[in-house]
């Protein structure tokens, strides 16, 4: 592979994932994600790179075309992935970066395989970027690529977002690594986050750990001005809606009601099985309002739908057995036979089916502890074009400063999200329209192009 290509994506996952087909024969499919529909427009077609984990452990494909683009495999042994990924990215920096939700594990041998897997990353974007390239690095796993790909190569000009939140001062220093992590980060031209306390957050960092001199949004380090700046990701809202309004998903819409019995109210919840999302609480609350009689099943009924996700962690596996656990006392208790209070599906569904239930849905029930963003969010509102539907959304998700019209909860407070859910359960056409459509508004005005697009313009202008 020769040092050529003027635009690099650096991120774990490659944008691919191995299928195999029922003959046995493998191949390449485009993942599903958002990412990879926002970043394609600028890498594919001008000769533009991925580096990534191809999600299998064990020695890499050989670098191969796909979409328009130049993909780089990275290679991960059995024990990196449980030491990198599993470990340091995924029990240590996940639970850190949400507030410690979960008590994070710190492990000398998981962090030194994070040094080493971050190095091979950078070794690959360096061999791979063209004279003077942009390289944009992306999310927790790789914070340590910034500091050594200018190393390697100080012609890039280096660009670095975070997906998940990131933890003020008095939390972020609790890492026994935390300086190694800042120095990595602002090896970046340009340090994107989620929202303007995380960048914030970080300017801190700079100032108050590495005495560095900041002003506003600007960090001075190594004689060049890092920018640290919010750029709130979003989606393809043009594609949901669309999807949303076809003739095939409003009929499934209808079906999906029909199926579950004709409820005058169906609550949805729609996450990766995970414990930053808030499942439980979910439950806890319709437990109490099933319980105190103001919400009745099987006239209401919550659908649970929970990606597995992280099934070797160990705070995952405890956590699906809570919830599996509380699924079935409720159901135990308020169900009927053929008519349960709670549909649990832990499964990935497809797009279409997503799309129909979102459209199904009367109140949408987003509750995370924290949360970088949360695009189930911001995909809801997006297929609700007939403005119906409510959303109940905490504020602490990213998504809560944009989307303002949401009946917005506290989490952790039961009693205030009970009386947001029964509000949402309630309200008048009129009312949930209004709040809908001002959502929406704002929603297609920062699109997932606009994201991409203004991180791009930010990046190309400190070249
Ligand atoms: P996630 O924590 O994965 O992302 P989120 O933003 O909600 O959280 O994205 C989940 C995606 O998976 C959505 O597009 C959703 O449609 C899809 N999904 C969830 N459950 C599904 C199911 N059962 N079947 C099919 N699809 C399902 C991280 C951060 C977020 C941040 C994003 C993007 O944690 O805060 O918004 O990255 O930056």
């Amino acid at each position: 592979m020769r040092a050529e290509s003027p635009v690099v994506v650096v991120a774990n996952r490659l944008p691919v994932d191995r299928v195999t087909d029922p003959d046995g024969t493998t191949r390449w499919q485009r993942s599903p994600g958002g990412l990879v529909t926002a970043l394609e427009p600028f890498v594919a077609g001008r000769g533009g790179a991925w580096v990534g984990w191809s999600g299998d452990a064990g020695q890499a494909p050989e670098p191969f075309e796909s979409g328009g683009m130049s993909l780089i495999p990275v290679e991960l042994s059995e024990e990196e992935v449980d030491r990198y990924y599993e470990g340091m990215s995924n029990a240590s920096l996940w639970p850190l970066y949400h507030d410690v939700v979960e008590k994070p594990e710190y492990h000398r041998t998981w962090w030194d395989t994070y040094v080493q897997v971050n190095k091979r990353f950078a070794d690959r974007a360096a061999e791979v970027a063209g004279e003077g390239a942009i390289v944009w690095v992306h999310d927790y796993q790789l914070q340590l690529v910034p500091a050594m790909l200018r190393q390697r190569r100080p012609d890039l000009t280096i660009g670095f977002f975070l997906h998940i939140p990131f933890p003020p001062y008095e939390l972020f220093t609790q890492l026994p690594w935390r300086s190694a992590i800042v120095e990595g980060l602002l090896g970046a031209d340009l340090v994107g986050f989620q929202m303007p306390s995380a960048a914030s957050n970080f300017v801190q960092l700079a100032r108050r750990l590495h005495d560095l001199p900041t002003r506003k949004e600007f960090i001075q380090y190594d004689g060049r001005t890092v920018t640290a700046r919010a750029f709130p990701i979003s989606i393809d809202a043009e594609a949901f809606d669309g999807l949303a309004s076809s003739p095939e998903v409003v009929s499934r819409a209808a079906e999906i009601r029909k199926e579950l019995g004709d409820p005058d109210r169906i609550i949805l919840g729609v996450d990766r099985l995970d414990y930053t999302k808030g499942i439980a609480v979910r439950l806890n609350a319709l437990q109490e309002l099933l319980e105190d009689g103001v919400v009745e099943a099987p006239s209401t009924v919550f659908v649970q739908v929970a990606t597995p996700s992280r099934e070797r962690v160990e705070h995952y596996v405890h956590m699906r057995e809570t919830i599996e656990q509380q699924v079935g006392h409720i159901n135990g208790i308020f169900g009927t036979l053929g008519g349960p209070a709670v549909h649990y599906i832990n499964q990935s569904v497809p797009r279409e089916e997503l799309v129909a239930l979102y459209r199904a849905a009367d109140v949408m029930l987003v509750t995370p502890y924290r949360d970088g963003m949360n695009l189930v969010a911001k995909e809801y509102v997006a297929a609700r074009g007939d403005l119906g539907g409510a959303l109940v959304l905490s504020e602490f998700a990213g998504a809560a400063a944009e989307l303002k019209q949401a009946f917005l909860v506290n989490p952790h407070d039961i009693a205030g999200l009970k009386a947001q859910l029964l509000r949402a359960l309630r309200v008048e056409p009129e009312e949930s329209a209004k709040r809908m459509r001002a959502m929406r508004r704002h929603l297609f005005k920062n699109d997932l192009d606009h994201w991409a697009s203004s991180f791009f313009a930010a990046l190309k202008a400190q070249a």
